[in-house]
C-alpha cells in the first residue's frame, strides 16, 4: 500500500508550489492541509512539536513522517520519475541548481515578494527596509545568471526539464510581483513560457 501524502502548506508561497507542481508532473496524489502563516499558525507548540521543529512550511507528510524543506520534499515525490536525472553527472547538476536556488535566488526574490507583497512597506521594519536593495541587486544577479545559462538551451540541465527547473520555475515565474522587470531576461522568459506550455503543469493560485 502506497502511504498517504499531506502537503502542510502555504498555498500563495512558492516554496509550496514547487511541491504541488512536482507532485503534479510527477502523477502523485497528495492531500493539501492550509496555514495561515500571517497568523503564525507554523509556530504554535504543536506545529513546532509533530510537525516542523523549524516553525515553517513546507512540509511533506508521508505516512506518519515529516519533510520540511521545499526542494527535499520535491526530490521525494519525484522518486523514479524523469524529473530526476539518472545520469550522475546531470543528477549532480541538477542538485548544483537545487541548491544554488536557496541560497542565492529564494532569499532574494522570494523574500522580495513576501516583503512587498504580504507585508507591505508600512510593515517592514528598519533592518528589512535597509536590505531590500541589496536583495533586488543580488535577485537581478540571479536572474541574469539564469539568462545566461539558457542561452541556447531549453532546460537547466540536458535536455529534459528537471527538478531544477521546477524548483527554479516556481518563484523566477511570480518575479513580477516583486517588481522584477522579466523582459529584461529573454532566455528565462522563453523557459517560463516552455514550462507553462506543458499540459501537466499547474498555476500557482490554483
Ligand atoms: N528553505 C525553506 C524555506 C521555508 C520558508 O521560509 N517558509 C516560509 C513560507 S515560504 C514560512 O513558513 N514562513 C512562516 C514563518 O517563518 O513563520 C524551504 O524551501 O522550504
Amino acid at each position: 500500500m502506497t502511504e498517504q501524502l499531506v502537503l502542510h502548506e502555504f498555498s500563495l508561497s512558492g516554496n509550496c508550489y514547487k511541491v504541488r507542481l512536482t507532485a503534479a508532473l510527477a502523477g502523485r496524489q497528495i492531500e493539501r492541509r492550509e496555514y495561515d502563516i500571517m497568523a503564525g499558525e507554523t509556530r504554535t507548540p504543536e506545529f513546532i512539536a509533530n510537525v516542523n521543529s523549524n516553525g515553517r512550511i513546507p512540509v511533506l507528510e508521508v505516512g506518519d513522517r515529516f519533510i520540511p524543506e521545499s526542494n527535499a520534499a520535491c526530490y521525494y515525490l519525484a522518486e523514479g520519475s524523469s524529473l530526476i536525472p539518472t545520469d550522475p553527472f546531470d543528477h549532480a547538476d541538477m542538485l548544483h541548481w537545487m541548491f544554488w536556488e536557496q541560497y542565492s535566488h529564494e532569499p532574494n526574490i522570494a523574500t522580495l515578494r513576501f516583503w512587498m507583497g504580504w507585508l507591505g512597506p508600512e510593515q517592514l521594519s528598519d533592518l528589512q527596509r535597509a536590505q531590500m536593495p541589496q536583495k533586488r541587486t543580488a535577485g537581478n544577479a540571479a536572474l541574469k545568471l539564469m539568462d545566461d545559462h539558457l542561452r541556447g538551451r531549453e532546460w537547466f540541465v540536458g535536455e529534459a526539464m528537471s527538478l531544477a527547473d521546477i524548483c527554479l520555475f516556481a518563484y523566477t515565474h511570480v518575479a513580477g510581483d516583486a517588481d522584477f522587470d522579466l523582459s529584461r531576461y529573454p532566455n528565462v522568459s522563453a523557459w517560463i513560457d516552455r514550462i507553462k506550455a506543458d499540459p501537466r503543469t499547474i498555476p500557482l493560485d490554483g
